[in-house]
């Protein structure tokens, strides 16, 4: 790091990505430096509650099951019970006649997210189930301001 407080680095890219990555980036009104750091805080936040299990992350888990199996919604729902501490909203969306979408909002230890998300897996008569997650690092060390 210098003085400034800012680090350069030099990395190797094979040339079409770069092109690509630049196309996207100057579409989008940003310039390379601030689209890779937007890429990078992407990164850690994707991956590093995966292996930080104490972090605290906020997120989503959303999945899409089948209305149509006896009692699956009344375990969803009872799930959800267990974990008032983790859950911080849900949305239920009636797809169509066979299909409903629910949205859990989620803010707490990363393992315990896993650990609901895998145990919302594990019914049957889940289609899909997908988890989004970012580090909830409050303000510390972001330089975003909202
Ligand atoms: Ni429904």
């Amino acid at each position: 790091m210098s003085k400034s407080g800012v680090a350069r680095i030099s990395i190797s890219l094979p040339p079409g990505l770069l092109e690509e990555f630049d196309r996207v980036t100057s579409n989008i009104g940003y310039d390379r430096s601030k689209a890779i750091q937007q890429a990078m805080r992407d990164f850690v936040s994707e991956y590093r509650w995966e292996y930080d299990k104490l972090a605290s992350a906020v997120g989503t888990i959303t999945i899409i099951f089948d209305h149509d199996i006896p009692g699956l919604e009344g375990e969803l729902t009872s799930i959800q019970h267990q974990h008032t501490d983790l859950i911080t909203s849900a949305t239920h969306i009636h797809l169509d006649s066979h299909h409903c979408l629910l949205v859990i909002v989620v803010k707490g230890e990363a393992s315990k997210i896993k650990g609901l998300a895998t145990q919302l897996q594990s019914l049957r008569g889940i289609h899909q189930l997908k988890i989004t997650s970012m580090m909830d690092e409050g303000s510390a060390k972001s330089p975003h301001s909202h």
